[in-house]
């Protein structure tokens, strides 16, 4: 058994309690499929598929290879003013994916930035058609959109904002639609709720839609612990947007690649978005990457002036980097091959009947569930939200499982490649776990 001596002490560990973690590492050597290996030689099931980013499971040989190939032909190529055949490639294809006619990509680097980039086209989209007083967003409470400034100022996640501010001061927000005393234990999307897409109509008429660039929402938000939206939301918001010009952001990051049993929640929802950002399984979690899918009527529009013109000064000197398009083109090969879109469908029927199974252990005051996501809501402890749950993650870590918690919110989102066997294996955990959680 392999010991952890190195020194911890330089690393400034994102999102984790530092001073806590590093007097008691969990460190992972390996990962396969379905699995991780930490350094103490135990196997640990991913259910989570890392950060709701490895849909085809860890180190598909198919996705390794290809990276491999082309880090000898040209690991870098400028992005500006140059072009490597991987990165139109990679763009034809995901227009090619994507429903309706989101059939423009700009390539960033991660979540965030693809976040940041669709603000930005947002604005410059209406600037281009003469409507430069559209400069306002429209977030959602509990919306996760990454972590710079753009993001975080229509992100409505208190504690990931506190220590920043101030924030763009252009932005409003929507109310999110997590309603417990109607909609707890929902199978899949909730009944209720589609209403709180009418409050958009109250910060028309607060701010004017003619000062409203977009709004932008997760169509179902993860971070927060897996809001599922309700039936009609967000074909609601898609209508008032329609009706005010205002530009309608889908957010996903996590919702694309199968998440939800189809290719992005517009195509599994069936509501078309403006602009859609995505990230994480873009290239199975393999290289850094992030893009964000435009309407031809935004491209088109911007594509107006002077031949010769940069028509959005933005990018990364790592847009469409070579390593993550290769990783990105074998990534959308190897979700084709093993049918994982759909095999997630398949499979999201068999997941609720085993996640809602665990909603009657004490203390559980939610289990809900859309494709193959799941979340099981903790009542929290007088004093100490959110213990119960990190109760929970290091136990079922203990003993083999992996879940990701957000305050009293265990959230489950595995690789599709999970079988029937590894999700009675989740539920046989979190069983033991849940019960004797006090
Ligand atoms: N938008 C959404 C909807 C996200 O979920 C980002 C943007 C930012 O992506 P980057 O690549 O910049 O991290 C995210 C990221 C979790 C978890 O466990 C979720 C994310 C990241 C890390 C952990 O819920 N989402």
């Amino acid at each position: 058994m392999a010991v952890f001596t190195q020194a911890t002490d330089a690393y400034w560990m994102p999102f984790t309690p530092n001073r806590a973690f590093k007097k008691n590492p969990r460190i992972l050597t390996a990962a396969r499929g379905m699995y991780y290996e930490t350094i103490g030689g135990q196997k640990i099931l991913d259910g989570c598929a890392g950060l709701w980013c490895v849909n085809a499971g860890h180190a598909n040989q198919k996705i390794n290879h290809a990276i491999k190939a082309q880090l000898d032909r040209m690991s870098y190529s400028p992005a500006f003013q140059l072009g490597h055949n991987l990165a139109f490639e990679f763009a034809e294809r995901l227009a090619d994916l994507f429903p309706g006619d989101l059939n423009h990509v700009f390539f960033t680097n991660s979540g965030s930035e693809s976040v940041e980039t669709a603000l930005k086209i947002a604005r410059a989209y209406h600037q281009a058609n003469g409507n430069a007083q559209k400069l306002k967003f429209i977030g959602r409470e509990r919306g996760y959109h990454g972590v710079n400034i753009g993001g975080l100022s229509v992100g409505g996640i208190m504690a990931n904002r506190q220590a920043f501010g101030p924030l763009l001061p252009e932005v409003d927000h929507l109310p999110h639609t997590h309603d417990l005393a109607k909609n707890a234990f929902s199978k899949g999307q909730p009944e209720t709720g589609a209403d709180k897409a009418d409050r958009l109509f109250d910060l028309i008429a607060l701010h004017g839609a003619h000062t409203i660039a977009a709004v932008i929402v997760e169509p179902m938000a993860g971070s927060t612990g897996v809001l599922i939206p309700p039936k009609g939301y967000l074909e609601k918001l898609r209508k008032i947007c329609n009706d005010h010009d205002i530009l309608l952001i889908f957010d996903e990051v996590i919702t694309a690649f199968g998440r939800l049993g189809d290719s992005c929640a517009a195509a599994a929802l069936q509501v078309q978005p403006d602009l859609m950002t995505l990230a994480k399984g873009l290239t199975n979690g393999a290289v850094p990457m992030g893009a964000v899918m435009i309407s031809d009527k935004i491209h088109d529009a911007m594509m107006s002036g002077p031949e010769n013109s940069v028509e959005l000064f933005h990018g990364y000197t790592c847009s469409g980097h070579p390593l993550a398009c290769a990783a990105g083109l074998a990534s959308l090969d190897v979700y084709a091959e093993e049918a994982l879109f759909s095999r997630a469908n398949d499979l999201a029927p068999y997941w609720q009947n085993a996640i809602h199974s665990l909603g009657c252990h004490d203390h559980v005051i939610d289990v809900r569930n859309i494709g193959l996501v799941g979340a099981i809501e903790l009542e929290p402890r007088v004093g100490a939200p959110g213990m119960r749950a990190y109760e929970a993650y290091l136990k079922a870590f203990e003993s083999g499982l992996l879940v990701r918690t957000t305050g009293d919110i265990i959230a489950l989102s595995p690789p599709l490649i999970i079988s029937t066997e590894q999700i009675d294996f989740i539920v046989h955990i979190l069983n033991d776990v849940l019960k004797t959680l006090k």
